[in-house]
């Protein structure tokens, strides 16, 4: 899709720090990461949303999922990790290609901030 952000950077237009390739999918490191480590992976095919993924393009964008979630592991270290998707804007999304977060956690107390339309949650609840 010519205007998406994700297809650019997909296609090498807009840089990005790039975790995990292969013909199906594309993992990099998110501009903006809640923990240290926070990597995006997305399919090449562009699709909007969770609704709108084709059951062929969800297979495919899973069976990366643990090499990249074990990448993260290796590099960073962490304790744990937090997978999120979020789909429309009223659940927070705001680039409109399909995109897992995945957020290495650290301890406990680490604080995850998710922010969606104007407010904003905290993990664990304060
Ligand atoms: O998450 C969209 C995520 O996309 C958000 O965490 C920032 C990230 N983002 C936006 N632009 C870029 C670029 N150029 N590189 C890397 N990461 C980016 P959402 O779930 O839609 O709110």
């Amino acid at each position: 899709m010519s205007d998406c952000l994700f297809c650019k950077i997909i296609a090498g237009e807009i840089p990005s720090l790039k975790v995990y390739e292969d013909e199906h999918v594309y993992a990099f490191m998110d501009i903006m990461p809640l923990t240290k480590g926070h990597t995006l992976l997305i399919p090449k095919t562009h699709c909007k949303d969770l609704f709108e993924m084709p059951e062929d393009v969800a297979r495919n964008l899973y069976a990366a999922a643990p090499k990249v979630a074990n990448a993260i592991k290796s590099a960073f270290n962490p304790v744990g990790m937090n997978t999120i998707n979020n789909n429309g804007a009223e659940a927070g999304q705001t680039v409109f290609h399909y995109h897992l977060h995945l957020v290495p956690r650290y301890d406990e107390t680490d604080g995850l901030k998710v922010q969606w339309n104007g407010r904003q949650a905290e993990f664990p609840p304060e």
